[in-house]
């Protein structure tokens, strides 16, 4: 039903390895050019073309063979691929959300002008789209779910010692390391909620995050009769991987189906945003505009990374994103260059 034109990779070759021997893409990218040579010498009995490099990533979205491109580049490397495939008029199904938070204004802009459709993977967001269908009058709030992250319930002295470890464990969803990380600091919410704003044209004051540690309800939209909708299913990002794919169609899955017996209790609660400060500062860097969404994201990459590197405590993360919001050059209506700009800026700090 699917085949892969093109895989992309940062620089895992080995599992770009094995999926391109899996997949058999026309072509791969690695985007870091030193694994170049591990991966063509694997793939040299295959006829799969080998690429290095971003800007191979770039001009590969003019491939006349694609149909559609799946964003999921962490962070703020996806951007420029991202906006190149929309360029070429290819649909995307958009898992990278920070393209979103550092451009929301420039990609919806370009996507419009384009005639290209933005398909949300990410989970929260797929479940909003979902509830949406049909529906003509605008709505009245947007209700985006959180886990609440390994560290719900915490206080901050108990979060003053947690670890790398206990920040990956999360309870219900597999996916990579910034994100984990992001999930327990509940700047996951904070960017999705940056997100939503752009994805579905609402104001982040019409977006309430509610805390849902069985991560069942997958988020919901409620209507100015008061009615809500929302899309429920197992925790796993293939639904609405494949969803984002098929669409507008439903396509069969062999996935596991929710059983009601598994949950006797579902729950629901408001966030701790006092002790979990991130959530307020992408409510305040969204409140603000202009460049402020892109230093906050820049700021939470590179706290990420030093919190991974053993360099900064958990609580850390949080001061040092504020830190970086209030003293960065504060730009209204930034271009794509004063976005770059402003993202290499707080990363040289
Ligand atoms: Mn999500």
């Amino acid at each position: 039903m699917f085949s892969v034109e093109v895989l992309c990779a940062g620089s895992n070759a080995d599992l770009l390895i094995k999926q391109a021997l899996e997949f058999l893409p026309n072509a791969v990218v690695i985007a870091d050019e030193s694994k170049y040579q591990q991966v063509q010498d694997a793939l040299c009995s295959s006829d799969i073309k080998v690429f290095a490099g971003e800007k191979s990533m770039v001009d590969l979205m003019t491939m006349d063979s694609i149909d559609m491109v799946l964003a999921s580049i962490v962070g703020f490397a996806g951007l420029r691929p991202t906006l190149r495939a929309i360029e070429c008029g290819k649909p995307i199904a958009l898992a990278n959300k920070e393209t979103m938070v550092v451009a929301g204004a420039i990609v919806t802009d370009t996507a419009i002008r384009n005639h290209v459709p933005i398909l949300p993977v990410d989970s929260e967001h797929s479940a909003i789209f979902q509830s949406l269908i049909g529906e003509v009058s605008p709505i009245d709030k947007i209700l985006l779910t959180a886990s609440g992250g390994p560290f719900r319930g915490m206080n901050l002295k108990q979060l003053a010692t947690v670890t790398l470890e206990q920040a990956l464990m999360h309870p219900n969803w597999n996916m990579g390391r910034k994100v984990t990380i992001d999930s327990a600091s509940l700047m996951n919410k904070g960017l999705e909620v940056i997100e939503a704003k752009w994805l579905f044209g609402v104001e982040a004051n019409d977006i309430e995050v509610v805390v849902h540690p069985q991560s069942v309800v997958h988020s919901m939209v409620q209507f100015r009769d008061g009615s809500i909708k929302a899309q429920l299913g197992v925790p796993t990002m293939e639904t609405p991987i494949q969803f984002a794919f098929s669409f507008p169609e439903r396509i069969e899955s062999y996935l596991p189906r929710l059983d009601f017996s598994n949950y006797s209790t579902l729950t629901f609660e408001k966030p701790d945003r006092t002790t979990f400060r991130c959530l307020d500062l992408a409510y305040y860097a969204i409140a603000r505009g202009g460049n402020m969404p892109c230093v906050m994201n820049a700021a939470n990459e590179v706290a990420v990374q030093r919190f991974i590197d053993g360099k900064i405590g958990f609580l850390e993360i949080a001061d040092y994103v504020e830190r970086a919001m209030q003293t960065a050059l504060f730009i209204p209506n930034p271009t794509l260059d004063d976005l770059f700009e402003t993202d290499k800026i707080i990363r040289c700090k």
